[in-house]
């Protein structure tokens, strides 16, 4: 039965008031595949830069599909973009949508619509493995040794498998549907964000029990040799190994795509590499030359060869889409001493664009984007202005499943985009830096709103994009955002202050 009303025709040539010509050609519904890297910057695999590091499975598929050069995520820290993703709504409307401590309670409710309640509506099975940084549990968190809710199963996922919120956050424990895994209920688990509790070591006080030392912060509760963000005890046959963590994941995701591979399905894998704390399995250890950073860059890569090769062997090639990209852009140092500073060499993470996660410049945010659908999509590259937050109605127009008035209030469906048909993209996208800082890319134009803040994080060494002015760079003539012509062109300034006003003070953008 999984039959729909494919679109077909010009998508959104308006971005707010777009128009659609629909012919209607019956095909099979196709099984969604969402693989989110965590910090993968755009000059990190090979297929986008000519670096050290080489990427092959990612390569591949990007052979055999389309390869954007000018997509984007919403915002350059996590939180935000997973928000943004799900939900099709910019994170910056809701407060409280900055990065989450590990305790923090669900900040997508139950109600509101999201990716996979709208894929569940159209018949899908929806599953979401790995990383989820979205908050659990009422006002106050969760109840760790108790039934996890609201989560991941109140928003529209059938199934899930996660870190509730970073590597180097605690817990470090993988959560399954409404439970902490492996939890022995006589050793129940403690956490808290402000104070010690429990006996554990901490990366302050016992640094020489360490196997990875904090570069910055990264100092409380020693879990598995490594110093964590916040403190926790208990729960000890739960803890995860960072080693095996890309393994756990990958094969709890495979098992869903065996177990659901008759209907269609939705699966969002959210890696946890390449995020600090870097941690290859012994496979990838000391195999990129460029330490831990270059290492698990290859174990990602494995991955997405694993989700491949389950979807090729099981023939539902050409019954699949398959999306990878990463939720904000590079960072080197990001709290460990992993040697990613020493051993960076002449690779660029963020290739030709400035900046980095944390930033308003463009390393921040345009990420890599590769989308393979064997027999419906034609292999290329697309220079399509394209934005994360348009995959919800995208999706929702590929599954035929109209999206209620209030669903993703800034999410449009470019899906001819998506899929190659039309190379006309966004005319313009909204990106958050540090901060609740918004930047706009209109055309060709980035503008980033003047802000307080320093220019250079120093921990992280990124430059933050931050200006008391107002910058305005040509990214057509000038990718690396070096150039600040805002003071040459007030009318491009105006118009674009104007455009940002009344995205902001409108409330959506989705007619
Ligand atoms: C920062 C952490 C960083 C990372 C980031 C979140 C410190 C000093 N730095 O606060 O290591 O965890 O938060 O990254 O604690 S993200 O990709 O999940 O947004
Ligand atoms: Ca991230």
């Amino acid at each position: 039965m999984n039959k729909l009303f494919f679109l077909t025709g010009s998508i959104g040539l308006l971005s707010a008031t777009s128009s659609q010509f629909i012919h209607a050609q019956t095909i099979e519904k196709p099984n969604i595949i969402l693989i989110y890297a965590d910090d993968l910057g755009y000059g990190d695999v090979s297929c986008y830069s000519a670096g050290t590091i080489q990427t092959p499975n990612i390569d591949r598929l990007a052979g055999q599909g389309l390869r954007f050069t000018n997509a984007h995520c919403t915002s350059a820290t996590s939180t935000p973009s997973r928000y943004s993703l799900l939900t099709g709504e910019y994170a910056w409307r809701k407060k409280g949508t900055g990065i989450l401590p590990g305790d923090a309670s669900a900040i997508i409710r139950p109600g509101k619509s999201t990716i996979a309640s709208m894929l569940k509506k159209a018949g899908y099975t929806t599953g979401v493995v790995g990383k989820w940084h979205l908050g659990l549990g009422p006002e106050g968190g969760p109840d760790w040794n108790g039934e996890i809710k609201p989560g991941p199963m109140d928003i529209g996922f059938d199934y899930n498998f996660i870190i509730p919120a970073t590597g180097d956050r605690v817990p470090c424990v993988f959560i399954e549907n409404r439970r902490v895994a492996n939890l022995d209920p006589a050793d129940p688990i403690e956490v808290n964000y402000n104070q010690k509790v429990g006996n554990w070591p901490t990366g302050k006080e016992n640094p020489e029990l360490l196997k990875m030392h904090p570069s910055h912060g990264h100092d409380m509760t020693i879990v598995n040799g490594i110093s964590r963000i916040g403190y926790m005890t208990g729960g000890k046959s739960a803890l995860w190994i960072d080693e095996d963590i890309a393994d756990v994941i990958t094969s709890k995701a495979v098992k869903f795509i065996e177990e659901n591979k008759e209907k269609p399905f939705f699966l969002y894998f959210a890696t946890h590499d390449i995020h600090v704390p870097r941690v290859p399995n012994n496979r990838f250890a000391g195999k990129s030359g460029m330490g831990p950073r270059g290492d698990v860059i290859l174990e990602f890569d494995w991955s997405v060869g694993e989700i491949v090769k389950t979807i090729d062997s099981l023939k539902l090639t050409r019954k699949t889409i398959i999306i990878v990209t990463s939720d904000n852009g590079p960072v080197v140092d990001d709290g460990y001493k992993d040697q990613a500073v020493e051993k960076l060499g002449s690779h660029k993470p963020a290739g030709p664009l400035r900046g980095g996660k944390y930033s308003a410049f463009d390393g921040g945010t345009r990420v890599i984007f590769i989308v393979r659908w064997d027999g419906r999509i034609k292999p290329g590259t697309s220079d399509a202005l394209f934005s994360q937050v348009d995959i919800m109605a995208s999706l929702s127009s590929l599954a035929g499943q109209k999206l209620t008035p209030d669903a993703g209030p800034d999410s449009f469906n470019y899906l001819n985009v998506l899929l190659g048909r039309s190379k006309k993209g966004r005319e313009w996208l909204v990106e958050q830096g540090p901060g609740n800082k918004l930047s706009i890319i209109r055309d060709d134009w980035k503008y980033i709103e003047p802000g307080d803040g320093p220019r250079i994080q120093v921990n992280t060494n990124t430059e933050t994009g931050n200006d008391p002015m107002p910058q305005l760079y040509n990214l057509k003539k000038d990718l690396c955002e070096k150039n600040n012509v805002a003071s040459q062109n007030p009318v491009v300034v105006k118009e674009i202050t104007d455009l940002l006003k009344e995205i902001r003070e409108k409330g959506r953008t989705r007619n």
